[in-house]
């Protein structure tokens, strides 16, 4: 078994909208919901013995705030949906010490609709995994867990 260690903490951040995940456009976004995601995420911070906090969020006063209290903490993964257009989010994630890292479940770079890869808050984080469903959360939180160790 690993042991939690309590002090340190992940915070998993989803944006507006995604509580609906899994309700239509599968062929964008797969047929996978946010309580899929939340369980895949835990799993894994499970295995590594870390705290995870998991929060989604309609609200971008509500998401700024969520992201000024998880600022020191030991990493964040974001999916800013709708709000990965916003100065505001991007100066919030400008202000964390956490590490960030931005999900996006499709490939924005491919979408139909050009300004969708004109995310403002991916210039807040340090890097971006899109287009790889909710399998991304994943590989942002490997990432964060395995910086972690490296000092
Ligand atoms: O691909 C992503 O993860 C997005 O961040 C999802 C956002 C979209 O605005 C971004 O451009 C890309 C949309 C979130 C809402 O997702 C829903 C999915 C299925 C059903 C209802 C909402």
């Amino acid at each position: 078994m690993v042991t939690q260690d309590e002090n340190v903490v992940i915070h998993v951040l989803n944006g507006p909208n995604l509580n609906l995940l899994g309700e239509r456009e599968p062929e964008v976004y797969g047929t996978q919901t946010i309580a899929d995601v939340e369980h895949l995420c835990c799993r894994i911070c499970d295995a590594a013995g870390v705290r995870m906090e998991f929060r989604q969020t309609n609200s971008e006063p509500e998401l700024i705030e969520i992201i000024q209290a998880a600022r020191s903490s030991a990493g964040i993964v974001i999916n800013p949906a709708g709000c990965s257009y916003s100065v505001s989010v991007l100066d919030a994630l400008k202000a964390c010490t956490a590490p960030v890292v931005e999900v996006h479940i499709s490939n924005i770079h491919a979408r139909s609709e050009p300004w969708r890869a004109d995310t403002r808050t991916t210039g807040g984080a340090i890097g971006v995994i899109s287009g790889l469903g909710i399998e991304g959360y994943g590989l942002a939180l490997q990432y964060l867990l395995g910086a972690r160790g490296e000092g």
